[in-house]
């Protein structure tokens, strides 16, 4: 959710009762103090950041984060494990994104607060297996609390993560809509016309696939992968595209990163009204799920 769940966003979220994350991306820690600080003019409530641990930044943002003493890290796209010490030592719960089953349990062995297990449905950098399959397989394996993420949209998408043993769910696709978020209108736009077939992932042969919206960049991305090209090509296709979708609205040839869930998202909402659809939504499931049980002899 970088350039995508600014402070604005996540304050908002918080301040509906959930936890509202901050994305960092790649962004340098003096943004990343100035977002924390904006957050904190926001809500009262906790909030969290995201740090993307391939970012050049990486190490600066961790210290940031260790002085604002920020109430919760979650990081994605590697292993945060270089930095869980410090971090728990200052008290700050720290939540990894993971894909695969092996980085789940290495991580929990490491002391980890709890995991989110993400499905290759979501928006961006995914994993290869699906939020079905990975979830149960995740909640077997460890035993700190795991949160389903990637393909969760309404109160369904939470009464099922609820039945795979999850203990919650984070939702970033949907959000992109909320009223709160601050990303370019035109990419609003984009998710709520987007179909079931409009997602696809790229970046596979650079090892960091990337699920994204079919525009003009991923059907260059598409060329040159078809051709074997380098790496490197691929790389340099890539730089700099997510912040011009998401902030300068280049919906041609941003890399307008999102979930398979747009096809869902119909409108913009405030984040208070999403918030309350899903939980709702999956009460009302919840309540009538006995119907279900067969009566055995
Ligand atoms: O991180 C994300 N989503 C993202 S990050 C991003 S920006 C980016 N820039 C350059 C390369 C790649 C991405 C856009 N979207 N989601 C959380 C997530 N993390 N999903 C999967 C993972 C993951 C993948 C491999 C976590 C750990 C991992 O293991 C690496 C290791 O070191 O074992």
């Amino acid at each position: 959710m970088a350039w995508v769940s600014t402070a604005e966003l996540a304050a908002a979220v918080s301040e509906a009762g959930g936890l509202g994350i901050i994305g960092s991306g790649q962004a340098p820690p003096d943004w990343v103090r100035g977002q924390v600080r904006r957050a904190r003019e926001l809500t009262a409530r906790p909030f969290g950041v995201n740090v993307m641990l391939r970012s050049p930044f990486v190490d600066a943002v961790m210290q940031v984060l260790l002085e604002e003493r920020v109430p919760v890290i979650t990081t994605g796209a590697g292993n945060p494990g270089k930095y869980l010490p410090d971090l728990q030592a200052a008290g700050i719960r720290v939540i990894p994104v993971v894909s695969s089953v092996a980085l789940a349990k290495r991580l929990v062995r490491s002391g980890v607060d709890a995991l989110v297990a993400e499905g290759m449905e979501s928006g961006g950098h995914v994993g290869e297996l699906g939020t079905l399959p990975l979830v149960p397989q995740i909640v077997d394996a460890v035993n700190v609390p795991v949160i389903a993420a990637g393909g969760i949209f309404d109160g369904r998408g939470l009464a099922a993560a609820l039945m795979l043993g999850a203990a919650g769910v984070q939702m970033g696709t949907r959000f992109m809509c909320a009223t709160e978020c601050t990303i370019h209108p035109a990419v609003k736009e984009m998710i709520i016309r987007a179909k079931d077939r409009d997602t696809v992932v790229t970046g596979r042969p650079t090892g960091h696939p990337v699920r994204v919206l079919r525009n003009k960049l991923s059907r260059q991305f598409e060329e040159l992968e078809s051709r074997c090209a380098p790496v490197e090509e691929l790389e340099k296709l890539g730089t700099g595209r997510l912040k011009a979708a998401m902030v300068d609205g280049d919906v041609e040839y941003g890399s307008v990163m999102a979930g398979q869930v747009s096809a869902m998202v119909r409108e913009i909402q405030p984040a208070r009204e999403i918030i309350r659809d899903v939980v709702r939504g999956a009460a009302e499931l919840l309540s009538r799920a006995g119907q279900w049980v067969v009566a055995r002899e």
